[in-house]
């Protein structure tokens, strides 16, 4: 048992306001960068994106029905409201659309993510020539372009966070060419659930509208068809509007529903009771639609671009690799192929960052398990999120990769859970340890595995307790990595608390010890059985986490009492890693050889938590770092998507740069679509940012109090530079490597405090600040240099 890390000292987080940090970005390039030199990043292809349709006769994870196309080949662009997937077709496009707050009751009964609505733009273009559509990961627009009858065709699509609508321009290079019917159609109406709606076509206008009873959802899109030139015909008979010989067209889209995230959602027991049945949407979309057309299509683009480009243009990545001219499906393929193209590897990690921009914004729900696109009837896993591994997972790389506000519609959902997650902890203590139960007192708060917009599950079954702490994690990683002293003492300290507060009562005294009774590691079965246990790893080690995190958090706000003590004294009895006879570290205190219990290739690695996202396996104990490889070792890596991106990060934590490598290819040649959305299978997008925060951990780790530059640097990335990765501590780090060493490396200290870096040789460097005045350091152990910072100031490093 070690201490708990000293971390960063205290100083007020105040946002810096962007421009500001942007100038400390272009004043913080690594030499041999140019500011704007940035590259370019878009998945592409000249062929249309297939569109056969749905098969319902195949089921995909309790949802459906499947689509192959949708899955594999449409290009996804959203703003964490909603999404929409693009075809790009010429003979009728199709435009799917998600809002995350459409649910309707299944699979599990309690909610699950629906497709919105399906919007269809007849062409007629049957013979296409020079056809290419793209997504540009740098403007987060798709674009289609072709040629037909003698004329070209364009056509943009973006999702707008600032003006919340999806907005789309057709042009063509002849005026009065553009002829089409625009069809908008509510999806999956007729089926069991009962939704109802209509689509109206007057004016310039269609309106979809309609009820899906199950939790009263009322819900709304609106199409405006602005037309340059030509003709309007709306046909209230079809709900269509027909436009005749336009120069050009802008489609503005906006939905919504009658859903407000709040204590209630979640709390009302009675589904139909959730969303108020007299609200309807309406006024609201109108205002928004009427706000987008006063700004028109320019203004539009320029909004979206400056708040995407904000936070796009924070972080730049480059491997060994050059741009690639293939189209992405051939690109992947030929990776598939053992063309082991870095360019690829790159390209994915900026596709993430992108996929979370557009799925996760203030003021949006958290992005889900298929981040905001779902074009199901019944989504897979019912759309949402998974509290034993899945939702943590989306956000292990939203700090590091410098997009902490992504992660800010996770704070609001669980804001207005917390009170649900309060009543957990009370059912959960008066079941397994009344005699602790407070009345009226906090009994803390607890999560389960499944949640969504409108439920969160108390813990048991499956996966044990430790699913409280596996969340309360990312709550604890945002404080470290943003220093925000407002959210440390109104969110951070007493989440934590609370959580360890419900931890000490769930911890049952045995043979000496504290332990979780019962405890379960996520979803291993033993003889067909899930098996549930007393104090398997997962939950003692979570238990540790959350107790390390909350003394931290107590210690940076000066608060010692009699439950900081108490915790303090449980933490010596959690015995959370034990190394098993194979040299594991065991997933069960009564297990001996590796997998006496459970499947020995299981998907979840559990009892690695501790090494990632956890922190209590760490380099400071290599017994433990060698039982951790070697249980990967055992474990292996063919598993699902998510799975491998775990395997990932823990490989890159154990310093294991081929390994972690090795795994990484592996996904991208077995679980990545043409589209680049990954598959667990089915598709889910775990896949995608748990491989974003990996490829961070292998170029920049902070989890102990080091900052440590290219811990787990592979073969294949002999060369690069990254500029805009975040440290815990709030320390934006740019660096330079050659031939596997680092060349040139700027750190800028967002808010000041001590800057602690380990890097082999650092202790040799000088340190200079903004005005070139070399600074003094502290020697620590090894290759580590200290030293303190100043708020805004850019620290360079040069080699001797
Ligand atoms: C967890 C995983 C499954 C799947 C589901 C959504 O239950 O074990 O593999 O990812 O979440």
């Amino acid at each position: 048992m070690h201490t708990p890390f000293l971390f960063y000292p205290h100083r007020s987080a105040m946002r810096v306001p962007s421009l500001l940090l942007t100038l400390f970005f272009a004043l913080a390039l690594p030499s041999g960068h140019a500011a704007g030199a940035e590259r370019r990043y878009e998945i592409w292809e000249n062929e249309q994106a297939p569109n056969r349709g749905v098969d319902w006769s195949k089921q995909v994870a309790r949802g459906g029905p499947y689509d192959g196309d949708w899955e594999s080949w449409s290009y996804p662009i959203g703003n964490g409201y909603m999404g929409a997937s693009v075809f790009g077709r010429t003979d009728t496009e199709r435009i799917q659309i998600t809002e995350k707050t459409l649910h309707t009751e299944k699979p599990y009964g309690w909610g699950g993510l629906t497709s919105f609505a399906e919007i269809h733009l007849d062409f007629n273009h049957q013979q296409v020539t020079n056809y290419r559509r793209s997504l540009s990961l740098n403007e987060a627009i798709a674009t289609v372009e072709y040629e037909s009858g003698g004329i070209r065709y364009q056509r943009e699509y973006f999702v707008s966070y600032p003006d919340n609508v999806l907005v789309i321009r057709l042009t063509a290079n002849r005026k009065g060419m553009l002829s089409l019917v625009v069809r908008p159609e509510i999806p999956y109406l007729g089926r069991e659930d009962r939704r109802s709606g209509t689509v109206k076509a007057e004016g310039d206008l269609l309106t979809l509208a309609g009820t899906l009873p199950f939790f009263s959802t009322n819900f709304e899109g609106q199409i405006k068809v602005l037309n340059e030139g030509g003709t309007l015909a709306a046909d209230a008979d079809k709900g269509v509007i027909a436009v005749k010989d336009a120069d050009t067209v802008v489609l503005i889209f906006a939905a919504g529903t009658n859903y407000e995230l709040s204590e209630k959602m979640f709390s009302t027991k009675t589904p139909a009771e959730k969303c108020d049945p007299s609200r309807f949407p309406h006024e609201e979309i109108s205002a928004r639609v009427a706000a987008a057309q006063a700004l028109g299509f320019g203004i539009l683009k320029q909004r979206h671009l400056q708040d995407y480009q904000n936070l796009f243009g924070r972080v730049s990545m480059q491997l060994s690799s050059e741009a690639s001219s293939d189209p992405t499906s051939i690109l992947l393929e030929k990776y598939k192929q053992g063309d082991f193209n870095v360019w690829l590897e790159e390209l994915m990690f900026h596709y993430a960052r992108y996929l979370l921009i557009a799925s996760s914004r203030e003021k949006t729900l958290p992005s889900g398990l298929q981040g905001v696109w779902s074009q199901y009837y019944i989504t897979p896993w019912s759309g949402g999120y998974w509290h034993n591994i899945n939702v943590q997972m989306n956000y292990w790389g939203a700090m590091s990769a410098n997009l902490a506000e992504t992660f800010e519609a996770y704070i609001a959902y669980f804001k207005a859970y917390l009170p649900e997650a309060r009543q957990h902890a009370v059912s959960y203590v008066s079941k397994n340890s009344p005699d602790k139960l407070a009345p009226g007192e906090d009994n803390g708060w607890i999560i389960g595995t499944g949640a969504n917009a409108y439920h969160v599950s108390g813990p048991g079954g499956h996966s044990g307790p430790g699913t409280g702490g596996f969340t309360s994690k990312l709550l604890m990683e945002y404080y470290l990595f943003t220093q925000d002293r407002t959210y440390l003492k109104e969110v951070a300290y007493p989440a934590m608390r609370s959580m360890s507060t419900f931890y000490s009562k769930a911890l049952v005294p045995q043979d000496g010890l504290l332990l979780i009774k019962p405890s379960a590691s996520p979803e291993q079965r033993h003889k067909g059985e899930y098996y549930v246990t007393v104090g398997c790893t997962f939950d003692q080690a979570f238990v540790w986490e959350n107790h390390h995190d909350t003394l931290v958090l107590a210690k940076a706000l000066g608060e010692e009492d009699d439950f900081t003590r108490k915790i303090r004294n449980e933490i010596t009895l959690l015995d959370p890693i034990q190394i098993g006879a194979s040299g594991q570290i065991k997933e069960y205190r009564e297990e001996v050889n590796y997998s006496d219990i459970g499947d020995p290739k299981h998907r979840h690695i559990s009892h690695l938590c501790a090494l990632y996202p956890g922190t209590l396996i760490n380099s400071q104990n290599e017994a433990w770092m060698r039982a951790a490889s070697k249980t990967l070792d055992l474990r292996g890596d063919k598993t699902t998507g998510w799975a491998m991106a775990h395997r990932m990060n823990v490989r890159a934590r154990l310093k294991e740069p081929a390994k972690a490598h090795a795994v990484y290819r592996q996904f991208l040649q077995e679980r990545v679509a043409p589209n680049l959305w990954t598959m667990h299978p089915p598709f889910q997008i775990d896949g995608n940012f748990g491989t974003m925060a990996g490829v961070v951990e292998m170029l920049l780790q902070s989890h102990t109090d080091h900052i440590e530059i290219l811990p787990a640097l592979p073969q294949a990335w002999l060369a690069g530079s990254f500029r805009g990765l975040v440290a815990r501590g709030n320390f934006v780090v740019n660096a330079e490597w050659r031939e596997g060493k680092a060349v040139s490396l700027a750190i800028t200290s967002r808010v000041g405090g001590e800057c602690r870096l380990q890097y082999s040789g650092i202790e040799k460097a000088e340190i200079s600040d903004d005005a070139g005045k070399v600074i003094e350091t502290k020697r620590g152990e090894g290759s580590r240099v200290a030293f303190d910072t100043t708020p805004g100031s850019t620290y360079r490093v040069t080699w001797k």
